[in-house]
């Protein structure tokens, strides 16, 4: 391990320069490199998963892909409502027996998916409202987490329970029409049943800072002030063409709240981008301590609910794709790489000298999400010239304005002009390249002029 990050910390030199310089590297030190996903991942303390149809067990090309790369698998059916509760009070584990029995015989962790969604219900409980679904729901809850106890190392105790678009409120379903404390009943109930498994909420559509993940992020700032019992959080992540900039500082501002967070179903549109961005979630993941694993929602394209998005790992063929590649280098990279993927290099010279003279040492520019009474901003710090060994940035807030929390910089102050200095991974950047860190607040935050000063 020693020696993998002394490697790592000339790759990553060599890397910045090379990259300054416009020219492509291999990430990979080949010494300590991790040849499958399972063991780059493991030497970074993570896991690496699959969601797994149980029907295709017995499929030999099947499963020895998933045998040999993959040492975590969840469901991507077989445990939630409808299946584990086809009639009310009758349990059924099938389907979650033959998972946990395949993990338990190769060495592979279980999450658990999902104990409570309004989506893939049993049709009893899709007919139900007030107290007696919400006493059948957290009975559902209690059962199926007590029969799993042991063997279940995280469970999606609450599955896509926000509404989409700009409200950053919950999803109208009939569980949370049993009223708005459903979800903390939930959790509790499954700490109860199995005081070993990592409890997480999960959703999609929460790839950078919005207003749902915004939503998620305040519900889950409350749990953790109010004692429900909440270890981590699961990002779907399943992602179209391109990635949000802000995706590892949102896995970042949920960590800086003491839970784990996953990439829980991780799937990637076909196309050009797609190899990128597979290794920039990867990289996400790797710099973000806490980011306890990653598991792809399915194997191979053919096995993906997507159909022809071939939005996976491996062909149908059972060849690892490009993005195979893209993510097992980020994962022998480790932490430390930006998340970023490189942008290509101009390949004409430009025919004008520049008139101005090159930024010497950086500039900050800053895009704020922000409702009555708070607000997110997000700054984005590019290098001059000479790049930075770190940077601070200096942001004056209106009167009545304050920070209450920082993620992916260190603040000092948190009224007047806050000052926000790089974090160990993002203050060494070559020129011209990018870091973001964010920070959320109280009041109202129109009109911020950040300051940049590099060292
Ligand atoms: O929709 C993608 C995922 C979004 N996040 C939660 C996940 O649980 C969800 O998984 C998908 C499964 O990959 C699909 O396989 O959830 C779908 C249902 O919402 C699953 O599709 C269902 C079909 O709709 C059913 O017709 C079919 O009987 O799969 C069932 C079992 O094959």
């Amino acid at each position: 391990m020693k020696h993998k990050r002394a490697l790592r910390a000339a790759v990553t030199i060599a890397v910045t320069g090379a990259l300054a310089a416009g020219m492509t590297v291999a990430l990979n030190p080949a010494a300590a490199a991790g040849t499958t996903l399972k063991a780059a991942a493991a030497e970074e303390g993570r896991y690496f998963g699959a969601a797994v149809a149980t029907g295709k067990l017995s499929t030999g090309a099947y499963t020895t892909i998933l045998n040999r790369e993959f040492n975590s698998v969840v469901a991507e059916n077989e445990m939630k409502w409808d299946a584990t509760e086809p009639q009310q009070g009758q349990f059924r584990y099938t389907g979650g027996d033959r998972l946990v029995s395949h993990a338990q015989a190769n060495g592979m962790s279980v999450r658990g998916h999902a104990l409570l969604w309004h989506a893939q219900q049993p049709g009893w409980a899709q007919g139900m409202s007030g107290s007696a679904l919400r006493n059948a729901a957290i009975n559902h809850v209690t059962k199926v987490a007590t029969y799993y106890r042991g063997k279940i190392h995280s469970w999606d105790v609450v599955n896509e329970a926000f509404a989409d678009g700009g409200s950053g409120a919950r999803r109208d379903s009939n569980l949370q029409r049993t009223g708005n404390d459903w979800i903390e009943a939930a959790f509790r109930a499954a700490r109860a049943a199995d005081p070993g498994a990592k409890l997480c909420y999960n959703d999609y559509n929460t790839d950078g800072v919005n207003a749902k993940s915004t939503g998620i992020y305040n519900m889950v700032r409350d749990f953790k002030s109010r004692g429900v019992p909440i270890d981590c959080v699961g990002f779907q992540s399943h992602l179209g063409t391109s990635l949000a900039g802000d995706y590892q500082a949102n896995l970042q501002r949920f960590a800086d709240l003491g839970v784990d967070v996953q990439i829980t179903e991780l799937d990637v549109m076909t196309g050009g981008s797609q190899a990128s961005i597979f290794g920039a979630v990867t990289r996400a993941c790797m710099n973000v301590s806490r980011c306890t694993g990653i598991t792809t929602w399915g194997v191979r394209d053919c096995d993906s609910w997507r159909g022809s998005d071939n939005a996976l790992l491996f062909d149908c063929n059972g060849n690892k794709k490009a993005a195979y590649t893209s993510v097992l280098n980020a994962l022998n990279a480790g932490p430390g790489i930006p998340t970023d993927p490189p942008t290509d290099p101009p390949t004409d010279p430009p025919t004008d000298p520049p008139t101005d003279p090159p930024t010497v040492g950086c500039s900050a520019s800053v895009s704020l999400n922000s409702w009555t009474g708070g607000f997110v901003a997000t700054v984005k710090v590019t290098a001059g010239s000479a790049g930075t060994s770190g940077w601070n940035v200096s942001v004056p807030l209106p009167s009545g304005a304050s920070v209450t929390n920082t993620w992916s910089a260190t603040a000092t102050g948190s009224t007047g002009t806050v000052r926000f200095a790089n974090v160990d991974y993002n203050g060494r950047l070559g020129a011209g390249q990018v870091a973001e860190f964010g920070f959320q607040g109280n009041g109202s935050a129109s009109g911020l002029t950040p300051t940049c000063t590099a060292s």
